[in-house]
């Protein structure tokens, strides 16, 4: 499958998702390559006469959406709740919506802004359906820089229980060896708008997502990760087959 063709596939989620924000909405705005078609429409309707106010979840998106023309507000500013958000995602499972987030590195603060949603939704190409969480896709867990090996040990520890002591790979994001360089003095790895590191936790497919978010976000040294379990609302996927919409009872 050609790479045009599944932008187009977002594209056309995308703008079915924008095409459904009422006058006046406050919404917070996701991070990536498909949250950033979304721009692209939002900013078209803004042109043709919209009132929003937008809350964007990275410094990335502030800037695109600054750049178009969408009016802003930071998190630090919002005092009610937001009335949507609007986000790409990496997994997303049916009928319960769950999904992996965080390829892009901004998923505490894509966590944040769904949290003080009333309603979240997710734009996807169908690329990122999956049967279970974790078939495709890494967790990526933000964690604390200092002592970041030692996290990652309690991290890999959790992974071999949980595989029934299989291979677990772990890597430092913006690493190319991954936990191989877990010892060295000149990494130079990915660090986040909150000023942490990424740690990608290859833990295989999760047959229990809600209890395993539990046990990451209990270990000292994470901040959050990317499993969200619960925190979406509406799902838009475009794939060959057109547009499909997904919408938690
Ligand atoms: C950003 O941190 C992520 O959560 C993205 O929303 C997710 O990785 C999907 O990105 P793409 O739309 O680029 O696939």
């Amino acid at each position: 499958m050609q790479e045009d063709e599944r932008i187009g596939w977002k594209r056309s989620a995308a703008e079915a998702a924008v095409a459904a924000i009422p006058d006046g909405a406050l919404i917070g705005l996701g991070s990536g390559s498909t949250a950033e078609l979304m721009l692209e429409a939002l900013a078209a309707r803004v042109r043709a006469g919209l009132q929003v106010t937008g809350v964007p979840t990275s410094e990335r998106t502030r800037t695109l959406a600054s750049a178009l023309g969408v009016r802003l507000l930071t998190f630090d500013e919002l005092h009610d709740t937001l009335d949507m958000s609007l986000d790409g995602a990496d997994e997303v499972t049916t009928p319960a919506l769950d999904l992996i987030k965080g390829r892009g590195g901004a998923l505490l603060h894509e966590k944040q802004i769904a949290l003080a949603s009333r309603y979240r939704i997710i734009i996807v190409d169908d690329s990122k359906l999956v049967p279970t969480l974790g078939t495709q896709t890494p967790i990526p867990v933000e964690v604390v820089p200092f002592g970041w090996q030692q996290t990652m040990k309690r991290l890999k520890a959790l992974g071999a229980s949980l595989r029934d002591q299989q291979n677990v790979v772990i890597a430092l994001r913006g690493t190319s060896a991954g936990d191989a360089v877990a010892g060295s003095s000149s990494l130079h790895p990915f660090v986040t708008d909150s000023g942490n590191y990424i740690l990608d936790c290859a833990f295989g497919p999760i047959a229990q997502p809600a209890e395993l978010a539990a046990q990451i976000k209990a270990l000292t040294g994470v901040i959050d990760h990317g499993l969200f379990i619960g925190m979406t609302e509406r799902v838009y996927v475009g794939g060959a087959d057109g547009l499909r919409t997904y919408t938690r009872g």
